[in-house]
């Protein structure tokens, strides 16, 4: 695998218009000097009770699935505001911000952020952001928590129903996560993790729909409570399983994860992985700005209304030659 080009490169945006190149002080780059280690692997070491949890989950999200038609129009857009708020909380939190700092948020916008992390139950920032880290820096290997070589299943659930590769622990302990530690806001929502979770992942989604327009407490938490959970741990494990496995490679064909459009969509603009992997450090994730990612465009927004700055992207020129030296000739640039 390609090493990827050096994050010194980067142009940072500021809000008076000016650009100017700023490295990178994330350990977010492919290390191709790390070697799996050689003769036989660990054995896989099931954890029942996630196996147990993970099957109830889905369970019920399928038996609320046949309780939609009976929610109402307000239950049913409600969920959409969940899986939204969810769904930013890990893509412009947990992702882009805190583990790969592609830009600077304001206080009242991390802590935004930190709350709808919580919604999106998905372990703490700080946890969430050494894994991807890790993920990041030794991408399809021992030390890559959801390694996308062991297939689908594991890189998409399996991952969390085993116990890790030796090498993920050992190369996560190695990491540099000062920024992490640093940041109070991550700190209060590591504290404060299982409260808040039981509280933004359950009860509100639960009792707005029950004490704002009297739906029953049953369908409030079926639906937007555990379905919608449910579908934004699928939309984003599939960025680990189908955007390693089904697309192009039009930036840097030697590496698994692709561009893939169901993924870009449903994961609210983060299928542009093939772009991602290249350039962990861009904060549109992607060569085309707001196109298919919500994300960019709200994380413009936060830049607009002055709670969000330095915004990382990489020059046109940069990404034009990387494409044409590494890519797998499927580059379009529209
Ligand atoms: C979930 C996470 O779903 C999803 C993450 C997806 C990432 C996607 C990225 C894609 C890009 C972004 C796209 C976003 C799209 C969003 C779209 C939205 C619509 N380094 O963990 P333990 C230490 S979670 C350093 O127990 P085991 C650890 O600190 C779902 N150290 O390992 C501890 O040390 P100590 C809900 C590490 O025993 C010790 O090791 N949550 C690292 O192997 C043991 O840690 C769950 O289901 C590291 N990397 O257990 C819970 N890792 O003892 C699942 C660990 O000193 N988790 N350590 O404190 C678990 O139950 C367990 O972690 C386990 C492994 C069973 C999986
Ligand atoms: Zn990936
Ligand atoms: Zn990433």
């Amino acid at each position: 695998m390609m090493k990827h080009d050096d994050p010194g490169a980067t142009t940072v945006l500021h809000r008076n218009g000016s650009a100017v190149a700023e490295p990178s002080t994330v350990e977010d780059v492919f290390d191709d000097t790390y070697r799996e280690k050689e003769g036989p692997k660990p054995p896989r070491r099931v954890v029942w009770r996630n196996v147990i949890l993970m099957s109830m989950l889905h369970a019920g999200a399928v038996y609320a699935l046949f309780l939609l038609p009976s929610a109402s129009a307000a239950t049913l857009a409600w969920s959409f505001i969940c899986f939204m708020i969810s769904a930013l909380g890990v893509t412009a939190g947990a992702h882009r911000l805190w583990s790969h700092r592609s830009y600077k948020a304001s206080l009242p916008l991390r802590m935004f952020l930190a709350t709808a992390n919580s919604m999106a139950f998905q372990n703490d920032i700080y946890e969430w952001a050494r894994d991807h880290r890790v993920h990041h820096k030794y991408s399809e290997t021992d030390a890559d928590p959801h390694n996308a070589v062991r297939g689908f299943f594991f890189s998409h659930i399996g991952w969390l129903l085993v116990r890790k590769h030796p090498d993920v622990i050992e190369k996560g302990r190695k990491l540099e996560l000062g920024d992490l530690r640093a940041d109070k806001v991550v700190m209060f929502q590591r504290k404060y993790y299982k409260m808040s979770v039981v509280l933004m992942c359950f009860v509100v989604p639960t009792m707005v729909p029950w004490l704002l327009w009297e739906e029953s407490l049953w369908l409030a938490y079926f639906i937007p409570g555990l379905l919608r959970y449910t579908i934004v741990l699928n939309a984003t494990w599939l960025v680990n399983s189908a955007a390693h496995m089904w697309g192009n490679r039009p930036y840097d064909g030697n590496i698994n994860p692709r561009e893939n459009r169901f993924v870009t969509f449903s994961a609210i603009g983060e299928g542009f992985h093939n772009y991602h992997h290249t350039f962990p450090y861009d904060y549109a994730t992607s060569e085309f700005g707001c196109k298919l990612n919500f994300t960019t465009c709200f994380i413009d927004f936060m830049c607009f209304l002055g709670l969000a700055e330095e915004r990382k992207k990489v020059p046109r020129e940069m990404v034009m030659a990387r494409a044409q030296r590494t890519g797998d000739g499927s580059h379009r640039s529209g």
